[in-house]
């Protein structure tokens, strides 16, 4: 099933295609580059790797104007949105209301989320928004989001402006494997990030609640909690810390396309206030937020902890 605005396929498509190659080249990158990304992580050649077949191949699509990527410190201006890249099927002139904007759609992506992960060999992902204004943006702003995630299969999870859809991702082409996903009614699992101890005690007190009534499913990689999440119903978060109030993750390439994603499948996201897509954002492209996903209810209960 292909997405309606062909700029938005060209995204997704690129991103299937790029996908099953990652997958395959991690093996053999698992070594640290020795440099930091603009959010002072470790970076692992599988990181440099990732963004830079991404960015070669995004930025080139017609009708996409800008690429940014959590481990490059810039946007990039692609000259792809004024027909300098490669042709997305629509070159925005043959008044088809589904081209991108006339300045194009600004492409924000995680090429590697969670790729300490790769040590351990656990799950990871790349999680990439469309966004049709520039960067940085609200999360409004969002025409399409997706994950990938680098499971025993790899899966993806694309949401549009219509619906949300689960592909299996193989040999560079996507299958189809489930549509109209939905967030199910009874919240069954909880995954939380930070220390305990750094946690602020509204926090603590919430999560001390939910502990008694979910299982714990945590791995260390947002994609790989989050997808549980919307499997069996539940909350993922990350929350303002004690020691950084603005907790660990990025509103541009995490918060935002995950939030966005959850919202669309019948979910809540928040940043402990509000839904994170209404986040005014900052002009750092790397800003942090807290990031609650999940049940309305289970978000609801949340903000009214936190209030
Ligand atoms: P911690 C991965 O580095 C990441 O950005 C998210 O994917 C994940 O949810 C979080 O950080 C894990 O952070 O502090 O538990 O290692």
């Amino acid at each position: 099933m292909t997405v309606s605005d062909p700029v938005v396929e060209a995204v997704v498509a690129t991103v299937s295609r790029s996908a099953t190659e990652i997958r395959q080249g991690l093996v053999g990158r698992r070594g640290a580059v020795g440099e930091e990304n603009p959010s002072g992580e470790t970076q692992v050649e599988a990181d440099i790797w990732a963004d830079e077949l991404l960015a070669d191949r995004l930025s080139a699509i017609d009708g996409v104007s800008q690429y940014a990527s959590e481990e490059r410190e810039a946007v990039i201006d692609c000259a792809g949105s004024d027909g300098g890249g490669a042709s997305a099927g629509n070159d925005g002139d043959n008044g088809d209301e589904s081209a991108a904007p006339r300045d194009g759609y600004a492409v924000a992506v995680d090429p590697l989320d969670g790729s300490s992960n790769l040590t351990s060999n656990n799950a990871m992902g790349t999680i990439v928004g469309v966004y049709d204004a520039p960067l940085p943006a609200r999360g409004e702003d969002l025409v399409a989001a997706a994950y990938v995630l680098y499971g025993p299969i790899t899966t993806m999870l694309l949401a549009t402006e219509d619906t949300v859809s689960e592909y299996e991702l193989t040999g560079g082409e996507r299958r189809l494997i489930r549509e109209d996903v939905t967030l199910p009614e009874e919240p069954v699992v909880y995954g939380f990030g930070g220390r305990v101890p750094d946690w602020t005690d509204a926090f603590s007190e919430y999560a001390r609640e939910i502990e008694t009534e979910l299982k714990l499913r945590y791995g260390g990689a947002m994609i790989g909690d989050v997808n549980q999440v919307l499997t069996y119903g539940g909350v993922f978060g990350y929350p303002g810390l004690k020691s950084r109030s603005e907790g660990k993750l990025r509103l541009q390439f995490e918060g935002n396309p995950v939030g966005y994603i959850v919202e669309q499948a019948g979910g809540r996201s928040s940043n402990g206030e509000q839904s994170l897509l209404t986040v005014e954002p900052t002009d750092d492209i790397h800003e942090r937020t807290p990031v609650f996903v999940g049940n309305e209810s289970l978000i609801d209960r949340l903000e009214t902890h936190l209030s």
